[in-house]
């Protein structure tokens, strides 16, 4: 049986959920509070969610949960088999999980308005105590990491403009195609629909991608072809 170790509302694990549901895969879910977040080193060193554990074997991070998934159940397939086209679903895949993300770490974590609205969703399993300190810790421990990277240094108005660069290229790209690389759903669709989804949640994303309907398309395109996962 597969478990998904999981943060319910982290995008890495809504690509999971959504790749096991797309390969019709029963699996169970332990949801980790975030009062718990330490013990999740005894599955992952890194300490990072998701982690697939398969008959005591834990496999982490999402992009190599993926090829495992793809490897073990290679149908419906994830991966096109054409090189040039997997080489696409890779770059996608790695823009969606090492830019995109940082777009919705900083938009619904680090301002103001979104951050009300999202940090009880993080702290959704937790007891009273833990969702007062995280409403006092967890922005300003995202703005250190944002800070870092680099994101947390520009405005508001700058990231939203960035934002709008991503999805008017991503509206671009797709045309008139169903999905974004070859003739079929691939893990490139599962993983930028899995960021922008959290960026659409905010307010600034949410003006963006609905000012956008051929983008808002693929996303229910995508959605009803990998929704309905257990733990969402
Ligand atoms: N590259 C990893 C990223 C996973 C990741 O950053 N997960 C976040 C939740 S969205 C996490 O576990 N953060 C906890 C931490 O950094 O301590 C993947 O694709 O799985």
């Amino acid at each position: 049986m597969l478990t998904l170790h999981q943060f319910e509302i982290s995008p890495f694990c809504d690509k999971i959920r959504r790749i096991l549901h797309w390969k019709k895969q029963p699996y169970t879910v332990r949801e980790v509070p975030l009062r718990d977040a330490m013990s999740v080193r005894k599955v992952n060193p890194s300490g990072k969610l998701p982690c697939l554990e398969d008959d005591g074997r834990f496999i982490a991070d999402s992009t190599d949960i993926a090829y495992y998934l793809e490897e073990k159940f290679p149908d419906p397939p994830l991966v096109p088999r054409d090189p040039k086209l997997r080489a696409l679903c890779h770059f996608f895949e790695d823009w969606a999980d090492e830019s995109l993300y940082f777009y919705e770490m900083r938009l619904r974590f680090t301002v103001d308005h979104n951050a009300r609205r999202n940090l009880p969703l993080l702290t959704a399993h937790d007891p009273p105590w833990m969702k007062r300190l995280a409403r006092l810790v967890v922005p300003r421990m995202m703005r250190g990491t944002l800070g870092k990277q680099g994101l947390g240094r520009k405005s508001l108005t700058q990231i939203v403009k960035d934002v709008e660069r991503h999805v008017d290229a991503l509206a671009d790209w797709l045309g008139d195609s169903d999905w974004l690389v070859g003739d079929a759903l691939s893990l490139a669709d599962i993983s930028v629909f899995a960021e922008l989804a959290c960026i659409r949640s905010s307010d600034e994303g949410g003006r963006v991608i609905a000012a956008r309907p051929a983008v808002a398309r693929w996303m229910a395109r995508v959605d009803d072809a990998t929704a309905a996962a257990a733990g969402r």
